[in-house]
C-alpha cells in the first residue's frame, strides 16, 4: 500500500466555489500521487464513512446543495441519519487516525475567533481540541486570517501540539506570508520533520504535530487589506445573524469579494504546496 495522506472535505463544500473546489478537489490528489502517495479524501457519504472518496463522490461535495459541514458534534447525528457529510479538519483527522492514516494536509486550521473589536470570542473550532489528542501530522499554513491568532498560538501550546514551522521562524497566517508569532521549531528538510514524528510516536504523546508552510509568496495576500476586510465583515450586521459554524464560509468569502481571484488563487496556491509537502512526509516516514 502507498503512503496514505488524508484529505477533507469541508474545504471543497464549504471553502470554495465551484467549480474551483472541484479543480482543487482535483489537483490535491494529484500533487499527492505525483510525491508517491496515496491521497485519501475524507467525508460522509449518504451516512457511510468514505475514507477515500471517488472522482464522482468528490463531485458530489462540490456541486450538492445541503452538504453539512461536519465537525465532531455533529458527525454521529449525520452517520445515523444517512446525510451527506463534509468533514473538517477535526473530523478529517478522528477518521483519518481510526483509519491508520498518519499525514493530513489542509489549508488553515480553525481556531479562536475574534470580534469586531479585535478581542477573543467564546467561538472556538474543534479543530483545536482534537488537534490535542489525536497524534497525526496536520500539514496547513497556519491557523485561518480570520481568526484571533495570538489566541489560537496559544491555546495550541496548551493542548500539547507542536507547531513546526517549514523553512520559517515564524507561525504562517493562511493567505497572509507570516505573523509575529514563533513557532516551537523549524524545519528545513523533510528528515528533521520526521525525526521529529518519530520521537512523538515513541513517546506516545497524545496530540497533533502542526507543520505550517507559508503561501508560496507570489500569492501572498497584502496583510493590510486583509485585516481591514475582515473587520468590515465583522462589523457588518449580518455577521451578527450567523451560527457559529457558518463565520468561517462567511468571512473566506468576504475576503475573496473584496480581493478578488487573488484570494482564491492563494488559497488554492496554499492548498496544492500543502498536500505535495504532506505526500513528502508520509513517504519519508514509512521509509
Ligand atoms: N482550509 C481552507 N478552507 C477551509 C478550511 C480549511 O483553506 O474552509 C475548513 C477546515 O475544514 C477547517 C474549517 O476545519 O475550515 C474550520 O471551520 P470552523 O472555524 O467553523 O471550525
Ligand atoms: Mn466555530
Amino acid at each position: 500500500m502507498l503512503p496514505r495522506v488524508a484529505l477533507e472535505t469541508t474545504v471543497l463544500s464549504h471553502g470554495l466555489p465551484w467549480p474551483a473546489n472541484r479543480d482543487l478537489g482535483r489537483s490535491a490528489e494529484a500533487r499527492v500521487r505525483e510525491e508517491g502517495g496515496e491521497p485519501c479524501t475524507i467525508g460522509i457519504v449518504d451516512g457511510q464513512l468514505r475514507a477515500a472518496c471517488s472522482q464522482a463522490e468528490l463531485e458530489r461535495f462540490c456541486r450538492e446543495e445541503g452538504v453539512e459541514k461536519v465537525s465532531l458534534r455533529n458527525l454521529p447525528v449525520v452517520m445515523a441519519r444517512g446525510g451527506m457529510g463534509a468533514t473538517t479538519v477535526a473530523a478529517t483527522i478522528h477518521l483519518a487516525h481510526q483509519a491508520g492514516i498518519r499525514v493530513m494536509a489542509t489549508g488553515g486550521i480553525g481556531g479562536i475567533h475574534r470580534d469586531a473589536a479585535g478581542k477573543p470570542t467564546p467561538d472556538e473550532s474543534a479543530d483545536l481540541t482534537e488537534l490535542g489528542r489525536c497524534p497525526v501530522t496536520v500539514v496547513c499554513a497556519g491557523p485561518k486570517a480570520i481568526l484571533h491568532l495570538e489566541a489560537t498560538r496559544e491555546r495550541l501550546e496548551t493542548m500539547g501540539v507542536t507547531l513546526l514551522g517549514w523553512q520559517t521562524d515564524f507561525m504562517p497566517a493562511f493567505y497572509c506570508g507570516s505573523s509575529p508569532h514563533r513557532v516551537d521549531a523549524r524545519c528545513d528538510t523533510i528528515e528533521e520533520v520526521v525525526d521529529i514524528v518519530r520521537q512523538r510516536d515513541a513517546l506516545d504523546m497524545p496530540a497533533a504535530i502542526l507543520l505550517t508552510a507559508a503561501v508560496p509568496p507570489a500569492w501572498a495576500l497584502p496583510f493590510d487589506a486583509v485585516e481591514e476586510t475582515i473587520g468590515r465583515a465583522l462589523s457588518d450586521p449580518a455577521a451578527s445573524k450567523l451560527l457559529p459554524h457558518e463565520v468561517t464560509p462567511y468571512l473566506l468569502s468576504a475576503v475573496r469579494d473584496t480581493l478578488g481571484e487573488r484570494a482564491l488563487q492563494a488559497n488554492v496556491a496554499l492548498l496544492e504546496q500543502n498536500a505535495s509537502l504532506a505526500a513528502r512526509l508520509a513517504v519519508a516516514l514509512e521509509r
